[in-house]
């Protein structure tokens, strides 16, 4: 009778406790859906570029290729997804069908598809192996495909849209569950030379019937939006809201795609898509421009770390596998990102806030740090401003500090501070302003006992999920090498004090390689490979590797008035030639005959002035001049601004070249060079 009696009172306290814990805050703005939250929690994932283009070493294909071209000898989906999951990725997305209109699945709608190929005798199906494997490894799988479409005859009449939402429907119906459905938005002419206006509501439709869960990158009807570069780094701002208007879809030069807007009327989180190489599709030339394990750090904390997915293309090669040296850079980042963030300090320390939603327990500081998204910090509605401490009990070294908001509620904060101190005395080390799903800071490392997050400022009370307090291993950014015209190497580092080691006979540099202490002249070309060193030698940087062809002594420019500058034949992209206003050529004189197998443009990385269509002729005597290329395009070099190597035909002989833009990536900009080279 007496613990009846008990567990009646026990029963009523907690029946009035409940009675008092405040309601949770009212949602804010523009939130999540369900599938929206979920797809943020994927943080990073796989992105495959295959097709034709692979075999061809192109990064649009013109749809005219012959589909035997297609032919990979070992290919293997489930080294893909192995390679994926290993790598800590939770899902593959793979070009389905690229602007060049072939289908990797034996597409009825369609005469230019693996059906048509040499591979497995036309019998294959990569979205069968691939959807497969990705199930077989847990992984979730995606598709790419491209509105565009080079090969198809009905591209420009309304008869393609049709087609277009047939081979959706089909891709989507016949793989198993989607949970993205990615639209590429370059929209170019078809084989008939016309545009096509696109069915959106059609092809959402098709989305919807098929994978109702599948949420859409790309187009008017997204549900995920695109981060406007192709260069892995999302706003230090970064609002998952944004109002659409006709001219924020997929404008490549719009800031706004990077910081979302503050208050926008819908959730379109930042996905940001970027290539391990500096191409989308593989290509032998670029088998030592994997990026760099410190690029790839970097990459991360600036898509991940600032409330965006990361995308990351890893091309397979001409085997239909992924290559050795990117899947080992993969195998890294996975081991520096795990110990990067194994153990949070945050977890061992007491936490306080100074103020609790309805001083509750169901809000306290503690749900901060522990373990879990679901549990939150909130305040009372009328807060916007709190603070948040952090103590470890003894000093602590630290550099990282992750931090979470409750986003099923919206996202929230617009300013924050961090101090690190004692306790009492404190020391601002970072301030900041968004944090949306996840955002990570980095700071220089620091040594102290406690640390305090202040949020200064924020849309409506602030709803804090997790907290992480960690100490990074610092990478060591690799070195820079550049040759000046005369031919002589200058290697630079961007961290403070290494020494750098060096070696000229394509070894790798050891402890026991030369020291770098003045410039090494190399006028014939070579190799150079070199590593930045710190710690007595007992940490050093990734190999940075450049190889050079003969040294530009001999050559000068003049552009159709007969005005010069070496900065765009310095071999050094960094210094770049703007061309004075409405001039469009450029001579090379090489001051000897050379033969070229190709030449090399590299585009300066922000510039409205990039060229994006161009004429090419060279001359052995400055009078009569051999056109090379005519119209020719780099692809795509708008959204993706790298080093462009076009290779000729044949070789050519020549003591001169003149580029000539026809077109810049924004009309009427001044034409802009970081350099032009050759491939000899
Ligand atoms: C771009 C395309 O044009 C590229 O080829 C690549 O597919 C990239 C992911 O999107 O806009």
């Amino acid at each position: 009778m007496k613990r009846l009696l008990q567990t009646a009172i026990l029963a009523g306290m907690l029946f009035a406790l409940a009675c008092n814990a405040p309601e949770p805050p009212a949602p804010y703005g523009a939130i999540p859906s369900p599938l929206q939250v979920q797809w943020q929690k994927m943080e990073y994932y796989m992105f495959v570029h295959f097709g034709p283009n692979t075999f061809t070493d192109v990064e649009w294909g013109h749809g005219n290729e012959d589909p035997k071209v297609f032919n990979p000898s070992q290919l293997d989906c489930r080294q893909w997804a192995r390679i994926a999951k290993d790598a800590g990725m939770k899902a593959i997305i793979v070009t389905a069908k690229h602007h060049d209109g072939f289908c990797l699945w034996p597409s009825k709608f369609s005469t230019h598809t693996v059906r048509e190929s040499s591979w497995k005798d036309g019998k294959g199906d990569l979205l069968r192996e691939l959807s497969d494997a990705c199930r077989g490894f847990g992984l979730k799988f995606g598709i790419y495909i491209s509105p565009w479409d080079r090969n198809h005859p009905t591209y420009g009449t309304d008869e393609y849209n049709k087609v277009f939402a047939g081979t959706l429907a089909e891709a989507l119906a016949g793989y198993g569950q989607v949970f993205e459905q990615w639209f590429d938005g370059a929209n170019g002419e078809g084989p008939n030379g016309k545009r096509q206006e696109y069915d959106w509501p059609a092809f959402r439709d098709a989305v919807r019937r098929h994978q109702p869960e599948a949420l859409i990158f790309g187009g008017p009807c997204r549900e995920l939006r695109w981060v406007g570069n192709e260069a892995g780094y999302a706003g230090e701002t970064n609002w998952a809201t944004l109002t659409p208007n006709d001219r924020i879809i997929d404008a490549a030069e719009n800031d706004v795609l990077g910081s979302g807007m503050e208050n926008g009327t819908q959730w379109l989180p930042a996905e940001v898509d970027v290539s391990i190489r500096p191409g989308w599709f593989y290509s032998a030339s670029t088998d030592d421009k994997v990026k760099s394990l410190a690029k790839l750090m970097d990459i991360y904390y600036s898509s991940v770390g600032r409330n965006g997915n990361l995308l990351l293309n890893v091309p397979p090669d001409r085997r239909g596998l992924i290559h050795p040296n990117d899947s080992t850079r993969l195998m890294e980042l996975r081991k520096a990102l795990d110990e990067a963030f194994a153990v949070n300090l945050a977890q061992k320390a007491s936490i306080k806030a100074d103020a609790t939603r309805g001083n509750s327990a169901g809000f306290k500081a503690a749900n901060l740090i522990d373990g879990n998204f679901d549990s939150y910090w909130a305040t009372d509605d009328n807060r916007r401003q709190a603070s948040l401490e952090i103590d470890f009990g003894a000093e602590r070294e630290f550099n990282r500090l992750v931090l979470q908001e409750y986003i099923p509620l919206g996202q929230r904060v617009k300013s924050f501070a961090v101090d690190c101190g004692d306790g009492k005395q404190w020391r601002e080390i970072a301030r900041q302003t968004t944090i949306g799903y996840k955002r990570i800071l980095r700071f220089p490392t620091v040594k102290s006992r406690a640390v305090r997050i202040r949020i200064e400022d924020a849309l409506a009370c602030p709803a804090l999920s997790e907290i992480g307090v960690y100490k990074a291993q610092e990478l060591l950014s690799p070195v820079n090498i550049v040759r000046s015209k005369k031919g002589e190497v200058t290697i630079f580092c961007d961290s403070k004090d290494p020494l750098i080691r060096y070696t000229t006979d394509g070894s790798e540099p050891s402890a026991a390689s030369p020291l770098y202490s003045a410039p090494v002249p190399l006028p014939r070309g070579g190799t150079i490979k070199a590593k930045a060193y710190v710690d007595n030698d007992s940490r050093s940087s990734e190999t940075a590797v450049a190889e050079f062809g003969l040294a530009h002594a001999k050559w000068s420019l003049t552009d159709a008035e007969g005005r010069g500058s070496d900065r765009a034949i310095d071999d050094n992209p960094l210094s770049a030639y703007i061309l004075p206003e409405k001039r469009n050529t450029l001579t090379v004189n090489f001051g000897e005959e050379l033969s070229l197998k190709g030449f090399t443009y590299t585009p300066v990385v922000g510039s409205k002035g990039n060229i994006r269509r161009y004429n090419l002729y060279s001359s052995s005597d400055g009078k009569k001049w051999n056109k090379i290329k005519t119209n020719a395009s780099f692809d795509n070099i708008a959204n993706n601004p790298v080093k462009q190597f076009v290779r000729f035909e044949q070789p050519v002989k020549a003591s001169l070249l003149r580029l000539e833009a026809v077109e810049t990536v924004e009309a009427g900009s001044r034409v802009s060079i970081g350099d032009i080279g050759i491939m000899n």
